[in-house]
This record gives structure tokens, sequence and C-alpha cells, in this order.
């Protein structure tokens, strides 16, 4: 899918802040710098649509990107960065879910994991909560090509077995699943407008 047209729409912290939008929405959640922003950059085709942070777990808004009047990507604030105050993590909790539970657009999720570590205790804690909650969840293994064909295989045969779902293998440096990806994407929205 070719975007035209992709902005940031507002940025919020709370309910009242949220877009006053019906399109659906596709909300990204990952541990900090595991590649949220790089994804949603890629997938908009823009290099800095959403800004790829130096600093992991800055950022503690909630981003909605307009996908031309298709669908509105979420970027929710990272979970699981280690440095992270107590405040911090109880800050993140209500404003991740407060949104998670709460918005009637919200469609599906994409949960992202890093390719190259086994997921840790929040991922699988995040990813038992999303289903629980009955969510539709699209799962990334991130930054492939930091691995080998070989070990990638193993690294999303581990994925499998840990979460009992396949993980897409993408990469925002070579563009890898993208395709992929923008087709899981497009039948949710398809599905979201029967
Ligand atoms: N090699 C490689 N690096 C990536 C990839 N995706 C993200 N990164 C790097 O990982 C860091 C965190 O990425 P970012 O998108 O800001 O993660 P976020 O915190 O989840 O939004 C940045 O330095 C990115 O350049 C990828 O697919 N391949
Ligand atoms: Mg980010």
């Amino acid at each position: 899918m070719i975007i035209t047209n992709a902005r940031l729409i507002t940025t919020a912290v709370e309910k009242n802040g949220y877009p006053d939008t019906t399109a659906p929405e596709i909300a990204f959640v990952g541990r900090s710098n595991v590649g949220k922003s790089s994804l949603i950059n890629a997938l908009a085709g823009r290099k800095a649509l959403a800004r790829k942070s130096a600093a992991p777990g800055k950022t503690r808004v909630i981003n909605f990107f307009g996908m031309d009047d298709a669908v509105i990507f979420v970027d929710l604030p990272g979970y699981g960065y280690a440095k992270a105050s107590k405040k911090e993590i109880v800050s993140w909790g209500r404003m991740a879910e407060g949104y998670l539970k709460s918005r009637k657009q919200l469609k599906a999720i994409v949960f992202l994991l890093d390719i190259r570590r086994a997921p840790t205790g929040d991922d699988l804690k995040m990813y038992e909560w999303l289903t629980f909650y009955g969510y539709k969840i699209i799962t990334v293994a991130t930054k492939s090509d930091k691995l080998n064909q070989r070990e990638a295989a193993a690294s999303l045969k581990s994925i499998k077995d840990a979460l009992g779902v396949s993980a897409t293998a993408f990469s925002s440096v070579k563009k890898t699943g993208k395709d992929e990806l923008w087709e899981a994407i497009n039948l949710i929205i398809r599905q979201a407008s029967r």
C-alpha cells in the first residue's frame, strides 16, 4: 500500500486528548527501543514521521498517525524500559491501558519483539494480557537484518514456541516484511468497514 498523506494527527496523554476520528486504529505495542517508530515510518514510507529516539523510553505520550484516511497508527509508549522509575511505570500503565481498554476504533495490535532476543517476562505478560482482552494481534520480529537467515529462522521458531503464533520478520533497514504487514493491515481495515 502506498500512503500519500501520512501525518501526525495529534499527541495525547489522556482520553480527552484522543482525536475525534472514526477511522479504524491499529496500535503498536512493544518494549522501548524494539523498533516501533521505525516500523511506523517504514509502513508510511517516510523517514522521520514517528521520530526515532536515540534515548530509549523517552516517548511518554500516545501519537496518532493518519495514513491517508484509511487507518490510524497509534504509537503507544514502550514498556519494560530498564531505567524507568516506579512513577514512570505507573504512568505508562495508565496511559497505554487507558487507551487499549477504552478505544472503540481500535481494531488490532501490532505486537513487536526484537528478533535477537527471546521474549522477556514483560513481553509474555503483555502478550497474554492482549490475548485475554481478545485483540487481534499481528506479531512482528523486528531488526531481522541483524541476523543471518539461519539465525532468523531459529529465532522465529522460538517466538512461535513461546507465543504459539508465527511472527513476521521485519527490517526497517531492508524493508523486509513490509508488504506482508500491509497485507495483514489491509485485511483488518476491510473487516472493520464491513
Ligand atoms: N538494524 C536495525 N535497526 C533498527 C531497526 N528498527 C529500529 N532500529 C534501531 O533501533 C533503535 C530504536 O528504534 P525505534 O524505532 O526508535 O524504537 P522504539 O523505541 O520502539 O520506537 C534505533 O536506533 C533504530 O535505528 C531495524 O529493523 N534494523
Ligand atoms: Mg518510538
